[in-house]
């Protein structure tokens, strides 16, 4: 079944709570769309791209699913919308309630009015690739034919390296696991080019 990654943010209190709340719940509303198989740590991090608002909490999270991209996208809009993010008055960059972002999804290159996979921004976030390494630190970005944990040595050695941007904070609410806590028994039997890059 495709893998799907998805960047999580959020930086106001929604109904659900505080953002390590909103994103404990939207979990629960991902796992509707299919298996969440992974989760990273939660991180709090400095805003990028408009300072003057609250630090995000951000996570990554994989998820198995039979959607179709456009589906999947239309769900996680509508998750966004029942957590109380409002599209219309919201500012680029500023703050919200939730953003769910579509990272990465198996080797699936789009590029179409209002989807774009992998997320275009991917490789310069730090509070999107250090989540994102701690689960699938071996996972190939197609349109760099790099690694994430390449692509996060390449950024951090280019000087996004602060140590307060993007900082690892413990929740009880949050129950980080990685992919590799999971048991997949159909990997034995995978072809060996297959699965060269998946051994752990
Ligand atoms: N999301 C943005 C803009 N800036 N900064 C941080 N730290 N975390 C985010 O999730 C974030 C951001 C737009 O989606
Ligand atoms: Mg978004
Ligand atoms: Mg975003």
């Amino acid at each position: 079944m495709p893998t799907v990654y998805i960047g999580m943010g959020a930086n106001l209190a929604s109904w659900a709570g505080p953002p390590e709340a909103t994103l404990a719940a939207a979990v629960s509303r991902l796992e509707s769309l299919g298996r969440v198989v992974c989760r990273s740590s939660l991180y709090s991090t400095t805003p990028v791209g408009l300072a003057a608002q609250p630090r995000f909490t951000n996570a990554a999270v994989a998820l198995e699913t039979e959607l179709q991209p456009r589906e999947l996208l239309h769900e996680l809009l509508a998750i966004e919308k029942e957590f109380g993010r409002d599209r219309v008055a919201g500012i680029p960059n500023g703050p919200r309630t939730l953003d769910l972002d579509l990272l990465l999804w198996d080797d699936l290159r789009v590029s179409e009015p209002g989807l774009e996979i992998p997320h275009p921004r991917l490789a310069q976030r730090a509070f999107v690739l250090i989540p994102l390494n701690e689960i699938a630190p071996q996972i190939v970005d197609p349109t760099q034919g790099k690694t994430l944990a390449q692509l996060l040595y390449t950024l951090l050695k280019n000087g996004e390296g602060d140590a307060h941007a993007v900082v690892r904070v413990h929740n009880e609410i949050w129950r980080a696991g990685a992919c590799r806590d999971v048991v997949d028994p159909a990997e034995p039997l995978r072809a060996d080019h297959d699965d060269r890059h998946r051994r752990r």
